[in-house]
C-alpha cells in the first residue's frame, strides 16, 4: 500500500508527532500523567491515526523503527517537563511485536538512562489483546520492566480476552478499562455502571491500580468514583493535545 511504502523513514523526514491527553486521580482531578499517542502527519494524506499504521508498520517490520522513536520522545519530553519541576508521569503505549523483542527491555534502561529520567516515571501500556498474542514472551517482558522500577499497565481492559487466571499471572500495576465499559448505562439510572464496577473491584483485590478510559461525563465520572476508581481520563478533561498544551495540566513542584 502506499502507506507502507511511505512509512520507512517518516521518523527522520520529521512526519511522526506525539500528542499528549492527561491522567487525572479522581475524585480531586490532579493530573498526575499523560499518555502518548502517536500521529502520522502525512504530507499529502493529512493526519494518519495508528489503527491505521500501527498494523502496518508490524507488517513491514517497521515496528521496532516507530515505537523506539515513540520511546526517545516521550521520554525526551518527560525529561524536559521534570526539569521544569513538573510533577508528571509519562505512559507510552507498545505493541506485542515490541514488546516481545528480545531487546526491548534493554532498550527501555537505555533510553531511561540516555535521558537521565527515573524508572518510575515512565509507565509501559500494553493492550489486552497484544499480551493475548504471547503470554509467556509477554510476562517476561512486563517483568523484566518491572525490575527495572517502570510501571505497566494493561491497556483496553475488559473487551478483550485475557482470562482471570492469566490476569493474575501478569506483572502489571495499572488496569486500565477500555472507554466501552465506561459507557455501558448505569443500573436503573443509579450511580453506577455495573461492569466499571467489577473492574474496580477487580484491580482493588489483585492490587492493582485502575484507571477509566474514555471518560466523557460528569454522570460517568460520578459512578466511577462512587465505585472507588483510582484515576480516569477523557475528553471530560481533555483530548490528546500537543505537549505545550498538555504541559498545563501538571503542577510545578513548590
Ligand atoms: O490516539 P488514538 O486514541 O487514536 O489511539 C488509538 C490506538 O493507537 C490506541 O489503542 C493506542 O494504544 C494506539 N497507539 C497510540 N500511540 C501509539 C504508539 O506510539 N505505539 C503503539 N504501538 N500504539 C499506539
Ligand atoms: O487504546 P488506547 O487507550 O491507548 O487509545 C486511546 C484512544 O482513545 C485514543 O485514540 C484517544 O484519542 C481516544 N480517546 C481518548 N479519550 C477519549 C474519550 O473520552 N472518548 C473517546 N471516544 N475516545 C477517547
Ligand atoms: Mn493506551
Ligand atoms: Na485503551
Amino acid at each position: 500500500s502506499l502507506l507502507a511504502a511511505e512509512l520507512p523513514g517518516a521518523d527522520r523526514r520529521g512526519e511522526l508527532d506525539l500528542l499528549y491527553q492527561p491522567i487525572v486521580s479522581v475524585p480531586d482531578r490532579r493530573a498526575v500523567a499523560a499518555e502518548a499517542l502517536i500521529r502520522w502527519r502525512h504530507p499529502q494524506l493529512g493526519t494518519v491515526l495508528p489503527d491505521e499504521f500501527v498494523p502496518i508498520a508490524e507488517e513491514a517490520g517497521l515496528i521496532a523503527a516507530v515505537g523506539g522513536w515513540a520511546l526517545h520522545q516521550a521520554c525526551r519530553r518527560l525529561a524536559a517537563w521534570r526539569a521544569e519541576g513538573r510533577d508528571v508521569r509519562v505512559a507510552v503505549n507498545v505493541s506485542a511485536a515490541q514488546l516481545c523483542q528480545p531487546d526491548f527491555v534493554a532498550e527501555v534502561a537505555a533510553v531511561l538512562d540516555a535521558h537521565d529520567v527515573p524508572a518510575d516515571t515512565l509507565i509501559v501500556e500494553v493492550g489486552e489483546e497484544d499480551v493475548v498474542a504471547d503470554v509467556q514472551k509477554s510476562v517476561t517482558a512486563l517483568a523484566g520492566l518491572r525490575a527495572l522500577g517502570v510501571r505497566t499497565a494493561l491497556d483496553d481492559f475488559g473487551t478483550g480476552h485475557t482470562s482471570l487466571t492469566y490476569l493474575r499471572r501478569l506483572p502489571v500495576d495499572i488496569l486500565k478499562a477500555d472507554r466501552a465499559l465506561v459507557a455501558e448505562p448505569t443500573a436503573h439510572g443509579g450511580p453506577v455502571a455495573p461492569l466499571a464496577d467489577v473492574v474496580v473491584r477487580l484491580g482493588e483485590r489483585l492490587g492493582m491500580t485502575v484507571v477509566a478510559e474514555g471518560v466523557e461525563t460528569e454522570e460517568q465520572l460520578a459512578a466511577l468514583v462512587a465505585a472507588g476508581c483510582d484515576a480516569a481520563q477523557g475528553y471530560l478533561f481533555s483530548r490528546p493535545v500537543p505537549a505545550e498544551h498538555a504541559e498545563a495540566f501538571f503542577d510545578l513542584y513548590a
